[in-house]
């Protein structure tokens, strides 16, 4: 069935587009669940706004290992948003729970989905 591989083909470039392409909207989301930021690194363009949720039923923090941007513990549901202007990677990691990391990797706003 030519269709039924035209569909395949379609949606792994889908795939494909959506694991390479950088995030380019404005507000991104990082969820926080089972001791886990999601997702753990994150491309985003500079400019972009990124925001935390706590989906836990325990508290967290979002803590930057350069304290560029360091959040109060969030209760569940709880939310907290840091603005990325400056290109770069940024670590952080849950100051309750060490072990709990991520990353943003800011990449400058000049390609060619960059806002005019
Ligand atoms: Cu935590």
């Amino acid at each position: 069935m030519t269709r039924r591989l035209a569909m395949g083909a379609l949606a792994a470039i889908l795939l494909l587009a959506a694991a390479t392409a950088p995030v380019s909207a404005a507000t991104v989301e990082v969820k926080i669940a089972n001791f886990t930021f999601s997702p753990q690194q994150l491309t985003v363009k500079a400019g972009t706004t990124v925001t935390w949720t706590n989906a836990d039923d325990i508290p967290h923090t979002v803590t930057s290992t350069t304290l560029a941007f360091r959040s109060k513990p969030l209760d569940t549901d709880d939310k907290f948003s840091f603005t990325f202007t400056t290109p770069g990677t940024y670590k952080y990691f849950c100051s309750l729970h060490p072990h709990m990391t991520g990353s943003i990797v800011v990449e400058a706003a000049t390609g060619s989905n960059a806002p005019r």
